[in-house]
């Protein structure tokens, strides 16, 4: 692998965490607009007075788990996740760390609520050793995208954190399979790739609200049970520089720019993006015919 001559982090290292940059007037809208979210879908206004979001969502999702699977459908009804998406610092951050102009937001991008492990029925938050650009359209080539992960709350290794293997982006795309909790890199892969580069171990990133985390779409990654008694959430956005392939056609009919004010221009994407009926393809379930 060679990755001495790189300039920026996120070639070299293939992965960035900044510490408390976030504004936490922005993150306090976001938490604000998910609890109305979860009272109008019948979380009891008194446990919200009583206790936080991460405690109380808690209490929502164990008495209604199927919930958790519509978490995608609060997006449109949450402008303030979008004012963060399109926040002139991440584009800041992102010029710094990689060296980008200017960005664009990708429609592939998540809120996560992430239960106690042992209340945990959704398989989309505890995910294997992965890499984000297996969630491409395979017809697409040359994208390059960054994951934003951004966390509103505690996400520590015991919340159910991220671990990340830096300078794995070297190692290009790698194959995966779908396992039981999601996309998977082959294990025999991920360990003759470890074997044969001794620099590559994991590091456990402990992050907190107000934390922005970047990583290259082929830096491995996997996500942690979490087993603190709160629920951990988090947005993960991605991007691409201006003019480059968002890596998923057809899910809304322009991509937003950072720094554009977030109207009702933006919110129509963002239900555009939901309501889609453009199949979803990714490029980790392609299956190659020789
Ligand atoms: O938030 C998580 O727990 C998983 C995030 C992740 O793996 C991703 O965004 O690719």
């Amino acid at each position: 692998m060679e990755y001495s001559q790189e300039k920026y982090i996120l070639d070299s290292l293939g992965w960035v965490h900044y510490r408390q940059v976030l504004p936490s007037d922005l993150l306090d809208n976001i938490r604000t607009q998910i609890s109305q979210q979860l009272v109008l879908r019948g979380l009891r206004n008194s446990i919200l007075q009583k206790s936080d979001l991460n405690s109380a969502s808690v209490r929502f999702f164990r008495s209604n788990p199927k919930q958790l699977l519509f978490l995608q459908g609060m997006l449109p009804s949450l402008p303030s996740a979008y004012e963060l998406a399109l926040l002139p610092l991440i584009g800041n951050l992102l010029a710094e760390s990689a060296g980008w102009a200017q960005a664009v937001l990708s429609p592939i991008h998540n809120l996560r609520a992430k239960l106690p492990w042992n209340l945990n029925s959704s398989p989309f938050t505890t995910l294997p050793w992965h890499q984000d650009y297996g969630a491409t359209d395979p017809t697409v080539d040359y994208v390059r995208l960054m994951t934003v992960w951004i966390p509103l709350g505690p996400a520590s290794t015991r919340h159910g954190g991220l671990e990340i293997i830096p300078r794995s982006n070297h190692l290009g795309w790698l194959s995966h399979s779908r396992a039981e909790r999601g996309p998977e890199v082959d294990q025999e892969t991920m360990r003759d790739a470890l074997q044969a580069n001794c620099n590559l171990c994991p590091v456990s990133v402990q992050a907190s609200a107000g934390d922005v985390v970047i990583f290259d779409q082929f830096t491995l990654h996997r996500s942690l049970k979490n087993k603190s008694r709160i629920c951990r959430w988090s947005l993960d956005f991605r991007y691409a520089e201006l003019g480059k392939s968002t890596g998923r056609p057809g899910q809304w009919e322009r991509d937003p720019r950072i720094g554009e004010n977030v109207g009702e221009g933006v919110m129509n994407l963002a239900r555009q993006r939901y309501s889609s009926d453009v199949p979803i393809r990714k490029r980790v379930d392609e299956i190659l015919t020789l």
